[in-house]
């Protein structure tokens, strides 16, 4: 995905449930890099989304764990990114399919 495909997925969808609008939140970057998630734990709001870009030559994945609340990226290529959003509050822990002991942690508030 090029940079310009991740501006347009930075939509203005309202939350319905507070009518309350999260386009102004900027996307914020984890970088996947040499088998780390960089930086690993991460604070952001709910309605806000993480680009994973993944800088290693072999695939990863972003999978939340079992009693976490957000899409699975699916399969990250080599030199590929890939944009998640968190729109549920509370600690959202997650792996990479390939390799169990890459590990990370977003806090949504
Ligand atoms: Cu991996």
């Amino acid at each position: 995905m090029g940079l310009a495909a991740i501006s347009m997925t930075v939509s203005a969808a309202p939350n319905e449930a507070s009518g309350e609008y999260h386009a102004t939140r900027k996307p914020i970057t984890v970088t996947i890099d040499a088998f780390q998630f960089q930086p690993d734990k991460i604070r952001i709001k709910r309605g806000q989304s993480v680009i994973f870009i993944n800088k290693d030559e072999v695939p990863h994945t972003v999978t939340p764990d079992k009693n976490a609340h957000f899409v699975p990226s699916g399969i990250i290529k080599g030199g590929e990114q890939h944009e998640v959003l968190f729109d549920s509050a509370g600690v959202q822990n997650y792996s990479c399919d390939f390799h169990p002991s890459m590990r990370g942690r977003v806090i949504v508030k």
